[in-house]
């Protein structure tokens, strides 16, 4: 990766430096997660463009409640891989530093990492379909399906469907780190939903080395400064230890 550090010496990144992540499904792969575009990319025969929808919550409550449950339980037995734990890694080292990530599986916060602005929510919160309360999944008594809050209104997941406007909070503290940033890495994003796949190009536009770690290509690869062809739990750790020797001087 010798590449990679010309370019770090080109770019003059220090410890001090502002660091963005952006991830998406990839880099659950490695801990079994089934990403959402890939071959095996189906969820129980699903797309999620067909039921992370309000039209299909709407017209079949159960049925998205339950796909979502089931989604809930194969997450919940998985473990973070090495790709989370070397994000960790960076948020523990970099002062200036934020993990946008696509994912709603609560991975990179169960592999330690504290500074991450969740785009499209997270699988293991509800929210109230009447005031938009957010609560935790875990304590909703399932006497029906969907269950109901307490005011008496379906409980919804706290995700973002399609057609529905990311958290604000979380888009604009994206959208400032990726102008800010001096380094982003772009990890396991097939890079085709929007408004998530325009941080990288925000990030290059304002001036910042974009790295992007992915067995594939992406309509991002030919923009980016450096494409890393694997698989981020192998890659990553090996990116994050270059980053922690170069920038310490
Ligand atoms: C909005 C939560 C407006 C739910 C998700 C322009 C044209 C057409 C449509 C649109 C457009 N602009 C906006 C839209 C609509 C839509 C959209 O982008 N559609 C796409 C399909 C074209 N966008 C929206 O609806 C967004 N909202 O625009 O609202 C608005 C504004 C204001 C007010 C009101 C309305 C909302 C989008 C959020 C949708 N919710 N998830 C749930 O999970 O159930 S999106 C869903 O896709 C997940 O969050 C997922 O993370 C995300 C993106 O997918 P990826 O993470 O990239 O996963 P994917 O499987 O695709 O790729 C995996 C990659 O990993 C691959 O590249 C693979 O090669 C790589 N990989 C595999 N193994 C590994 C690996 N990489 C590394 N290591 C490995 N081992």
């Amino acid at each position: 990766m010798e590449s990679l550090t010309d370019l770090l010496s080109e770019t003059g990144l220090k410890r001090r430096s502002p660091v963005s992540v952006l991830t998406g499904a990839g880099v659950s792969a490695e801990s079994g997660v089934p990403t959402f575009r890939g071959e095996e990319g189906l969820w129980k025969n699903f797309r999620a463009e067909e039921l992370a929808t309000p039209e299909a919550f709407d017209r079949d409550p159960a049925t998205v409640w339950e796909w979502y449950d089931y989604r809930r339980r194969i997450i919940a037995a998985k473990e973070p891989n090495p790709a989370h734990r070397a994000i960790t890694r960076l948020d523990e080292a970099f002062p200036d530093f934020l993990l946008i990530t696509q994912n709603v599986d609560g991975l990179h916060a169960r592999a330690g990492t504290r500074r991450i602005a969740e785009l499209h929510g997270n699988l293991f919160r509800v929210r109230c379909t009447r005031d938009g309360e957010v609560s935790d999944n875990l304590g909703v008594p399932l006497t029906e399906i969907p269950p109901r809050c307490k005011c008496g209104s379906l409980l919804r997941p706290d995700v973002v469907w399609f057609g529905e406007g990311l958290p604000r909070e979380e888009f604009d503290r994206a959208f400032n780190a990726a102008e800010a940033c001096k380094l982003m890495l772009v990890v396991g994003t097939s890079a085709v939903v929007q408004p998530a796949a325009s941080i990288p190009l925000v990030a290059k536009q304002a001036g910042a080395l974009v790295v992007e770690v992915n067995p594939d290509p992406t309509p991002l690869t030919d923009l980016v400064d450096l494409h890393l062809r694997g698989n981020a739990g192998e890659v990553l750790p090996r990116v994050v230890d270059i980053l922690l020797d170069f920038t310490d001087t």
